[in-house]
Formats: C-alpha cells, sequence, structure tokens
C-alpha cells in the first residue's frame, strides 16, 4: 500500500457501507414474510455452492441493533441496505404486512440515531416468488407491483428517508437470473431475456413517480458497470467489446439518461426496438433521477467466438492479482469507467453514487481472534485513490459505500467469498470486525478531522 497520504474528499461526501435484505437478514419465515425467488433457487440441487441457503444468512433480522453499534463505531454518515419485498408484501400484491415495515421502521430509526442516512434499495434480487410464478420480470405486469410496493414503503419511510435506490444491478437480473439461469429464478432465455430489461426499467420509472407521490425526496438507480476491453486489437475484438460495452453498460443506463435505448442489433433487436416496448414507456423511464449508483468490480475483457450464442466471449484478463473470487483487481477501471459515463453521458449524468465496490478474501480469525485482511486493504485504498482521479477530472461523485458492511450470502457461491469489514463465523453468528474495519474507521476520521 502506498504510503503517500490519501487525498481529501469534499466535507460533504458521503463514506458508507452496503448490504442486501437477503444476504444478511436470515429470518425467511419470519413475521409474515413470504417466499422470494432466492428461497426457491435455493432448494434446486446444484443450484448454489454446498447447498447453502440465505435462510439464516447473518442473522441480521435479530442482531440488527448490534449491527447499527457496529456501523457507528466505523463512523460511516450512510448505510445501503435493501428492504425485502416478500416482507412487504408476501405475496408481491395486496396491502402492506404492517410486521414487515415494522422492520424497517425501527432500523431507520435507529440508523439516524447513531448518525448514519439510510439508503434504501427497493429491489436487490428477492422478487416474491407468486410474481415469478406469473411470469416475475418477464411479465409487464411486474413493473406495476414494483410501483405499488414502492408506495407502500415510501408511505411509511419517505419522511426520514433522503435517497432511494429502486433497482439494484438490473443487469445482473437479466443476465444472471433470466439469460443464463445461474442466480434466481434460474431462466435459460438466453437472448428472449431482454424484455427483462425493459420491465425492470418501467418498474424504475413507475416506482419513482410512487415514491415522489408518497413523498420522496430523491431517487436513485444503481446498475454495475465495467470498462469492456477488447481481447487483441483485432476488429472482431473490437466488435466484441462495443456489444459487451451496449449491453453491460448502456441498455439500462441510455434510457434512464438519454430517454432511448443503444443499438442492440448485435442482439438480434431490429430498428423497432423490443416487441414489449408501449408508448409513453420511455418517458416514463427516463423521469429525472437525482443520483446514479455505479457499482464497480472489475474491468471485462472480450473477444469475438463465431461459436459464442452472444455476440462476446468474456475473457481472463491477466497480469492483474486477483480477488478470492478470482476477479482482476484495476483499481485504474474506476477512474476509466467514471470518466467514460462522464463523458458518454455529459450534462445528462446526474451525481455518481459509488454504491458498491469491494472485495473477497479468504479471511479467516487468526490464533488471536483477529482477521487482518490486509489486501482487502489494499484493495480499498488503492479504489478509493482511483475514485479521488476521476473526481479531479471532473466527475461529480458523492459518495463511497463499500461491499460490505459483513460477510454475508454470497449467491451461487453461498457463503465461500467473504467481502465484509466484519467477519462473520456463521455457526455462532460472532461479528470480529477485521483490521479493514480499523483501516477505513481511520480514514474516514482522518477525512473529517482534514475537514474541521
Ligand atoms: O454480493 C453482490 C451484491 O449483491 C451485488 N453486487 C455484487 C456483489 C458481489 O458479488
Amino acid at each position: 500500500m502506498t504510503e503517500i497520504p490519501m487525498p481529501r474528499f469534499p466535507d460533504s461526501f458521503t463514506w458508507g457501507v452496503a448490504t442486501s435484505a437477503y444476504q444478511i437478514e436470515g429470518a425467511v419465515a419470519e413475521d409474515g414474510r413470504g417466499e422470494s425467488v432466492w428461497d426457491t433457487f435455493c432448494r434446486k440441487p446444484g443450484a448454489i455452492r454446498d447447498g447453502d441457503t440465505g435462510e439464516s444468512a447473518a442473522d441480521h433480522y435479530h442482531r440488527w441493533l448490534e449491527d447499527i453499534d457496529l456501523m457507528t463505531d466505523l463512523g460511516i454518515s450512510a448505510y445501503r441496505f435493501s428492504i425485502a419485498w416478500p416482507r412487504v408484501q408476501p405475496d408481491g400484491k395486496g396491502p402492506a404486512n404492517r410486521a414487515g415495515l415494522d422492520f424497517y421502521d425501527r432500523l431507520t430509526d435507529a440508523l439516524l440515531a447513531g448518525g448514519v442516512t439510510p439508503m434504501p434499495t427497493l429491489f436487490h434480487w428477492d422478487l416474491p416468488q407468486p410474481l415469478e410464478d406469473e411470469g416475475g420480470w418477464m411479465a409487464r405486469e411486474t413493473a406495476h407491483r414494483f410501483a405499488d410496493y414502492a408506495g407502500l414503503a415510501a408511505e411509511r419511510l419517505a419522511d426520514r428517508i433522503p435517497l432511494w435506490i429502486t433497482l439494484n444491478e438490473p443487469i445482473v437480473v437479466t443476465t444472471y437470473g433470466y439469460a443464463l439461469g445461474v442466480h434466481a429464478p434460474g431462466k435459460t432465455l438466453m437472448l428472449d431475456a431482454l424484455p427483462t430489461a425493459h420491465h425492470q426499467l418501467l418498474g424504475h420509472g413507475l416506482a419513482a413517480a410512487a415514491l415522489r407521490a408518497a413523498g420522496a425526496a430523491g431517487v436513485a438507480i444503481t446498475n454495475n458497470y465495467s470498462p469492456a476491453w477488447p481481447a487483441t486489437n483485432i476488429e472482431a475484438d473490437a466488435a466484441a467489446a462495443h456489444a459487451y460495452d451496449i449491453l453491460h453498460n448502456r441498455l439500462f443506463t441510455d434510457p434512464w439518461l438519454l430517454g432511448r435505448y443503444p443499438d442492440l442489433s448485435a442482439f438480434g433487436v431490429g430498428e423497432d426496438g423490443l416487441d414489449c416496448i408501449r408508448d409513453g414507456d420511455l418517458e416514463i423511464i427516463a423521469a429525472p433521477v437525482d443520483a446514479l449508483g455505479v457499482n464497480y468490480y472489475s474491468p471485462a475483457r472480450l473477444a469475438a467466438r463465431p461459436d459464442s450464442p452472444l455476440p462476446f466471449q468474456l475473457e481472463p484478463i491477466a497480469g492483474y492479482p486477483v480477488t478470492a473470487f478470482g476477479w482482476p483487481i484495476v483499481p485504474a477501471g474506476l477512474t476509466e469507467l467514471l470518466s467514460l459515463l462522464h463523458e458518454r453521458y455529459g450534462e445528462d449524468l446526474p451525481p455518481v453514487y459509488i454504491t458498491e465496490n469491494g472485495c473477497s478474501v479468504d479471511d479467516e480469525p487468526g490464533p488471536d481472534g483477529t482477521v487482518d485482511d490486509q489486501p482487502r486493504i489494499r484493495y480499498l485504498d488503492a479504489h478509493i485513490r482511483a475514485l479521488s482521479d476521476a473526481m479531479t477530472a471532473g466527475v461529480d461523485v458523492r459518495g463511497y459505500l463499500t461491499w460490505s458492511l459483513m460477510d454475508n450470502f454470497e449467491w451461487a457461491e453461498g457463503y465461500h467469498q467473504r467481502f465484509g469489514l466484519i467477519h462473520v463465523d456463521f455457526a455462532t453468528q460472532q461479528r470480529t470486525p477485521k483490521a479493514s474495519f480499523g483501516w477505513y474507521r481511520d480514514m474516514i476520521d482522518a477525512q473529517r478531522s482534514a475537514a474541521g
């Protein structure tokens, strides 16, 4: 790690952490919570490594007060969590389940009492199973159900929440969930999954309107982004990288920010666009947002492969250290990505929050009980500097929220990838702040002291 002092961030900069409901809460059958697609998917043999499930996860549903105490020790100013739709509407429609909303109400109040601003995400992948049974995000109706749910959540909480995030990483839902089937709901529709993109976008637009009608102050949306690097300088690989860039970085963001889809011809979509688009949809989708949430983990390297069912194939990136997941560690990719968004959208780019960035490390407590996760410290240090570089170059970034507060259920990888600043022993649920927790706390503290 470099000895050069960390650059100064603006005094108003938000430092935070992020989590999501299914990954930490557990308590899947309590207080009237309904089933989500992830409960179902976890029961599918072979879907999740070692047959792990989110049934108990990090037991945050019962240990939330202890977790908030840890957050206040950390000194963060914002906490991005997600609201579990199946807790609020067990069937995905109809009146609110009061007990479900009570949980987030208590959480919100306790966060505020601890000086931490709540930043909820409404959909971090846990679609109520009854809605999936009616078509899930392949069905237009789901967008309307999402708006109803957003309205119910906001009626209860909007008076205390400055910024709401509608969707988390819709590109991952479309690709992993509906095209490739490696995430819930496990569909393998390949390019036929594209309507899920439009229906999530519509859901975002309708939910944004419902949130504002219920008094929400700010609305944002979060996606996962990766700079697209051609594997070689041959033209076919450049075209592959271009196609990936369109799918991963522009399929959602162009409609939100520009009110139009990018050219999807590489994906078999003609000039008239997706059949599921109706008149007026793009106006709903492109209603102005207050911020864009950017999740960054690594770049992607693409090659053309004639035998691939997609117009690109992902290739390994050599020459960089990797995380425990095997993801290349490329901090400069964050600077590159933010500059790309800045150039691409110009005045149409709202203020950006880095709503996720972090790494998995094989960390376990040592003989003295401490967890010395130096690789994570190096990762965070380098990415925060890379973020500062982008801001110096003119990108308006207002906050950085690391993934994740604590070790959690990493989807198809079960409990094998530890992303937390806090170690969780999943057998005892004991929390142990790692060395990175102390590093992040000291970094935030130094920024605050410098601000005076
Ligand atoms: O754990 C996930 C999170 O749910 C969404 N973004 C990426 C993280 C790490 O894979």
